[in-house]
């Protein structure tokens, strides 16, 4: 290699090892910042909510969720302040999340990716407005319920639930998309109807639902990790 160049690249790697520790520092710092703000739990909230990528009307309260992540996520949004109604920037947020629910197809099951049984404790740290927000992914169809309790240096935040209408391209809520949810899903697709088939929230099944459905079927889109379903079957899924 041209010494110049191999130069180059050592001064390239002082640099990015220079901007690790500055980002480490710089992750470390807002944790230390915590400590600096007077944190009022009664003024601190949680909001629950969507991030819709599906083809359902906005308004709609149904959403299509896919193991993969690429369709609507469920979220909770968690801002701290201080006793002033300041954001609290750099604030650790720990929320122990439980999710269960009620499939609405007989022998198949619910489940969030990344959770056993339902259950997950996740850490976030507060960005510059104070706030920190979980998403979550997974598949079934039926209703999910999100209950959650929010901490911070010890003070609970808030403990409260929320509800979200889901559905998804892994009918039959095994962690993956393959045959097994195609079979599920044609019955619906001959008979023009489905809720669960219903994946652009149309009120009938057909074709522009196989175009919502195929690329996950195509992808063999999964969970990234194994699942651990909340809402199991009393019979393996078909
Ligand atoms: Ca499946
Ligand atoms: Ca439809």
């Amino acid at each position: 290699m041209h010494p110049l160049r191999l130069s180059g690249s050592i001064a390239a790697l002082a640099a990015s090892s220079a901007l690790a520790t500055l980002l480490a520092i710089s992750l470390l710092a807002p944790a230390g910042a915590s400590a600096n703000c007077n944190v009022d739990p009664t003024l601190s909230y949680c909001v629950p909510g969507v991030i819709r990528n599906d083809a359902c009307p906005a308004i709609n309260n149904e959403i299509v969720w896919c193991p993969a992540g690429d369709r609507s996520l469920i979220t909770l949004t968690i801002g701290v302040v201080d006793v002033s109604n300041n954001p609290c920037p750099g604030c650790q947020v720990d929320v122990d999340f439980q999710f269960t629910g009620t499939p609405d197809f007989t022998n198949c099951n619910l489940y969030v990716c990344g959770t056993a049984g339902g259950a997950i404790t996740l850490s976030g740290v507060t960005n510059a407005i104070g706030e920190v927000t979980f998403t979550f992914t997974g598949g079934g169809c039926g209703c999910v319920n999100m209950d959650w309790t929010a901490y911070t240096t010890g003070l609970v935040l808030c403990s409260s639930s929320a509800q979200f209408c889901v559905k998804s391209p892994d009918m039959t809520g095994d962690g993956t998309i393959n045959f097994t949810d195609t079979f599920k899903f044609l019955p619906m697709l001959n008979t023009a109807q489905g809720y669960c088939a219903d994946f652009n929230c149309s009120n009938s099944v057909n074709f522009l639902d196989v175009f919502q459905y195929l690329p996950h079927l195509n992808g063999a889109h999964a969970c990234p990790g194994s699942i651990l379903p909340f809402a199991p079957c009393p019979n393996p899924c078909p």
